[in-house]
């Protein structure tokens, strides 16, 4: 197989074993960014949807997510850099009772990327463990993950908890994650939020908003 159709095949089928003399060939020719954005999520799409319609199984696609964080830690050293620094701190978090973590962890790149502090506090963080991170950091923003279709729901409550708190208004904050929809969050939880909350479909996104809760 071609290079390409090769990485992206290596994504779906779990296989490790090569890897990094691809990616050093993909590198050659392009950054690391799209390598990642244009190649590997391809294959990790392909590997949804072959679960996602019963033709895969769970261990495979824990395989599949192996493989493809082993890929994007190969490729960060090499991931372009801004100068800018202290530009804002964000705590980062996959919801409680979801284990998702590897868009969570792009958002951590993308963002320490450029400037921001991350505090990324790892997966299945119940509402409590949030809120302190983001106290204890004095965090500017908080950052919320989650891809199953009930995170939704738990996203929906940890607002409605900080509303209780009190702190609505003190963090902006972010969701993303592949059960959401942009209205859902910024129509139907935007209405029950007493703060902001937005969405981001992807890293960039994410980014952008950032420097916007920021301006
Ligand atoms: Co799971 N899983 N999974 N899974 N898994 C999904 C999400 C699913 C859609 C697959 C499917 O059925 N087609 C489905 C959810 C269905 C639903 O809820 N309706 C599903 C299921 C059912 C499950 C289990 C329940 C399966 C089971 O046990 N029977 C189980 C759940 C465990 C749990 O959480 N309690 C489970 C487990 C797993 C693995 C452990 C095997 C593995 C995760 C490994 C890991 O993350 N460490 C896994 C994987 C890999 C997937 C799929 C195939 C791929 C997810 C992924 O990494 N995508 C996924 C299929 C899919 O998403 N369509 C699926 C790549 C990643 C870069 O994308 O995270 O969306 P994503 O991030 C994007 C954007 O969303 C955005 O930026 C990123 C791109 O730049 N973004 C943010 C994400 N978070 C953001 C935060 C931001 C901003 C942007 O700011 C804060």
């Amino acid at each position: 197989l071609p290079l390409w159709e090769r990485l992206e095949r290596r994504i779906i089928d779990g296989e490790l074993t090569g890897i990094e003399a691809d990616l050093d060939d993909a590198l050659r020719q392009r950054p690391a960014l799209s390598i990642v954005n244009d190649t590997l999520l391809a294959g990790m799409k392909t590997v949804g949807e072959l679960f996602g319609s019963g033709r895969m199984q769970l261990p495979f696609v824990l395989k599949s997510a192996e493989v493809m964080k082993a890929a994007v830690a190969y490729l960060e050293p090499h991931m372009e850099k801004s100068d800018a620094d202290g530009k804002g701190r964000i705590v980062l978090a996959t919801v409680k009772g979801d284990v998702h973590d590897i868009g969570k962890n792009l958002v951590d790149i993308i963002l320490s990327n450029n400037g921001y502090d991350v505090v990324n506090i790892g997966i299945k963080q119940p509402v409590s463990a949030i809120l302190e991170a983001a106290e204890r950091e004095r965090a500017d923003v908080i950052g919320m993950s989650g891809l199953l279709v009930k995170s939704t729901v738990i996203m929906k409550e940890n607002l409605e908890e900080m509303n209780s708190r009190g702190i609505s208004e003190r963090f902006p904050v972010l969701l993303g994650g592949a059960a959401l929809t942009r209205s859902y969050v910024e129509q139907d939880l935007a209405e029950v939020f007493d703060g902001q909350v937005r969405y981001a479909k992807d890293a960039f996104e994410g980014l952008r908003l950032m420097d916007a809760f920021m301006a």
